[in-house]
């Protein structure tokens, strides 16, 4: 198996995905805590392109990107697979995992932070993109299918972080109404064992949303 370690920081929904992975391959790791605004020799030496966490250091090659660390991690530890065998359906999850990331964490982070006039249209942009999600996981368990793989732990952050977000935020974005089969999946997801284990505190969340959003509120209130 070799010596396994994840270079994270537990409020990162990025990290905690590669910890969910670990977790339900059964491989045990060490797990080294970053300060994103301290960063470490450490981090620098292994992610020295990116400068960011996570990093998988796997007998001492490091490996960075999610996504990347994902597939990675399922093409080693063969056992519970997290990718589909059909070369169209592995495409296909990879194409929506980087909606994800792309489209709905930023629209979602967006619509936290603005304010004023343009809430609303970042509100209807995010749920524009949660729109996609929702027909992917219409009529599935997971959206691997019937057992849980690397689309639920690449969108796996949407319970939780999406909550946050509201909360700091203050709006809805997750509209049960809107979302049925996304809600629906989000309860089975988090109450999964391997998921739950790994979750930030909601309260540790909030603050360092709070902080940060209000940072850059005020960054762009300067420019003005
Ligand atoms: N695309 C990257 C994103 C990773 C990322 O943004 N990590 C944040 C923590 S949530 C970070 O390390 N930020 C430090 C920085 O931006 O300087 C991934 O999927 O791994």
């Amino acid at each position: 198996m070799g010596e396994v370690k994840v270079i994270g920081s537990t409020r990162s929904l990025f990290c905690t995905r590669i910890e969910w992975a670990l977790k339900l391959k059964g491989v045990e790791y060490e797990y080294i805590e970053e300060d994103i605004r301290n960063k470490s020799p450490t981090l620098l030496k292994h992610n020295p392109i990116h400068k960011k966490v996570p990093v998988l250091l796997h007998d001492g090659e490091s490996i960075a990107e999610s996504l990347v660390i994902l597939e990675y991690i399922d093409e080693v530890w063969t056992q519970n697979p997290l990718l589909p065998q059909d070369p169209y359906q592995r495409t296909i999850s990879r194409f929506w995992a980087k909606f994800s990331d792309e489209k709905v964490l930023l629209g979602s982070f967006d619509a936290c932070k603005a304010q004023g006039e343009e809430k609303q249209k970042a509100i209807d942009t995010a749920q524009e993109s949660l729109a996609f999600i929702e027909k992917e996981i219409e009529g599935k368990k997971y959206f691997g299918g019937e057992s849980i793989g690397y689309l639920d732990l690449a969108i796996g952050w949407i319970p939780l972080w999406i909550a946050v977000m509201e909360e700091v935020g203050e709006m809805k974005l997750l509209e049960a109404e809107k979302f049925p089969f996304l809600h629906k999946w989000s309860q089975i997801f988090m109450d999964l064992p391997p998921v739950k284990e790994c979750l930030p505190a909601r309260e540790a969340l909030l603050e360092y949303f709070h902080a940060s959003i209000n940072y850059l509120r005020s960054l762009e209130a300067n420019k003005q």
